[in-house]
């Protein structure tokens, strides 16, 4: 394999001695030692460097490729089919949840983006540019997820309810010269119509119209990206409507919020362009005891309504996960959303990472063909650490995380477990664990012309310090 764009650029490199069992023989592999000095005209030993560690992770690669094949796993072909997969970056990891509508951050809406590490994004350009540095770190052509209050109005209010097209071209014509897909979601939150808590729910008429005809106008939007962009446009309804203390009417609340979603689905748009998806919760910081939109209340309507079910992995009880809901609801809903987060003891959005749950969610994706039906979106805001390489992590995390689900002996594994041999069934999937999966995402890096290990680092540093140190604020 040739690397044509590798970002191998640190000092000293050093790859380590690795054993490995290759049938019933033991090997070692001693790999290059490599310890190299960057010089500014030393172009020749920076070639050698970049080949040499190429070959290491080619090397490590061609092992683990036998490795897998002793199971039974083709990992040539688990690469080529997660190159498919596409996972939608959501807009608001860049700056908090702030948006430019105006000059405020996140106000309500029962969601909170703590931090204040300098340097985020605060127009339109800027955002662009930082997701565009976060995509050159992240293996594979995938999609970007805007909120409403993401739009260029070029300095002149644009009310939620009038929001249009226009306001989002320069979206589109940035997603279009990048070949990204575009999301989008309708912003219920951060705004004097929602500051009391409520919004297609409320009581008052005014408020609920109001609310309707944002949903209206943002599924406009997000047809006209899906027409623009060849590519369907998701667009999420979460609305934090909900009661901080015990309320004596559930039912009413719930009854106004069905009836408002009726309205805005009344136009039916082609699903090749747009697509609706209702997202549900638990509990908000406000929003206590009781949120309008429950995970019972959007099951039902998403299976009625025939809507997308988006799962936030944040939104359930704190010790409930998300990956055990995707088989039994697959039986009843077409397609899934994913808002893809992690809770840490609350709905805290912290970035994701290669975790428990995260293994658990991409292995039902994957264990139960369901990829083809599901929107992978992330859903999380750290605003203590580089907002890119937040991106960053939490993307590549996902991806890593779908790869290792998709180097499983599956056949085997059903097979034991249908013959009951659970023994066996626990025994590999202990095994798996440590079976040279690193090299084999190394080699899916390498071959999309991404940085390999931590080598995207240094380059968010460089951006760090050449661009977001000078921003104000
Ligand atoms: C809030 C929901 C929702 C938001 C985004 C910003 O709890 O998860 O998806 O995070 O719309
Ligand atoms: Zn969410």
């Amino acid at each position: 394999m040739k690397g044509k764009n590798l970002f191998f650029m640190r000092k000293n490199c050093g790859i380590p001695v690795v054993s490995v069992v290759i049938g019933d023989e033991c090997q070692i592999i001693e790999w290059v030692s490599l310890s190299f000095e960057m010089g500014n005209d030393n172009n020749k030993r920076f070639d050698d460097f970049k080949e040499q560690t190429m070959s290491a992770v080619e090397q490590a690669y061609e092992l683990a490729k036998s490795r897998y094949a002793e199971l039974g796993v083709d990992t040539d072909a688990a690469m080529k089919k997660l190159a498919n997969i596409k996972i939608s970056l959501h807009c608001w990891q860049g700056d908090d949840v702030s948006g430019f509508e105006s000059a405020s951050g996140i106000s309500d809406g029962g969601i909170l983006a703590t931090g204040n590490y300098p340097g985020k994004a605060q127009t339109p350009e800027q955002l662009r540019a930082d997701a565009d540095v976060a995509f050159k770190m992240i293996p594979g052509k995938h999609r970007f997820s805007l909120h409403a209050i993401y739009l260029e109005n070029q300095g002149k209010k644009v009310e939620r309810d009038a929001i249009r097209p226009e306001h989002f071209q320069g979206w589109i014509d940035w997603a279009k010269a990048n070949g990204l897909g575009l999301d989008f979601n309708p912003t219920y939150f951060s705004h004097p119509k929602s500051a009391d808590g409520f919004t297609i729910s409320s009581p008052d008429k005014d408020i609920r119209d109001f609310w309707v005809r944002h949903g209206i106008a943002c599924r406009k939007v997000a047809e006209e990206m899906g027409k623009q962009l060849g590519t369907s446009s998701v667009v999420n309804f979460w609305m934090p409507d909900g009661f901080k203390d015990i309320p004596v009417d559930r039912l009413a609340p719930r009854q106004r919020m069905a009836e408002s979603l009726d309205k805005i689905f009344a136009e039916k748009i082609d699903p090749k362009f747009e697509l609706d998806a209702v997202e549900s919760k638990l509990f908000g910081i406000g929003s206590e005891t009781y949120v309008v939109g429950s995970h019972e209340f959007f099951m039902g309507y998403a299976m009625s309504r025939k809507k997308l079910i988006c799962l936030d992995a944040g939104h359930f009880h704190p010790s409930e996960g998300i990956a055990d809901k995707l088989s039994s609801m697959s039986l009843f809903v077409d397609e899934f959303l994913l808002h893809v987060s992690r809770p840490v003891r609350w709905d805290s959005d912290h970035v994701v990472i290669w975790n428990d749950d995260l293994r658990s969610i991409a292995e039902e994706l994957v264990r139960n063909d369901l990829l083809g039906r599901t929107h992978i979106g992330l859903d999380f805001f750290d605003a203590t650490i580089n907002r890119i390489a937040a991106w960053v992590i939490g993307t590549r995390s996902m991806i890593k995380a779908l790869l290792a689900a998709m180097l499983e002996p599956l056949a085997e594994m059903r097979k034991w477990e249908n013959e009951g041999d659970y023994t066996r069934r626990l025994a590999m999937l202990e095994e798996l664990k440590t079976m040279p999966f690193g090299a084999v995402w190394d080699y899916y890096c390498a071959q999309h012309n991404v940085p390999v290990g931590t080598a995207w680092i240094d380059d968010v540093r460089k951006y760090e310090a050449d661009v977001l140190s000078q921003r104000r604020g």
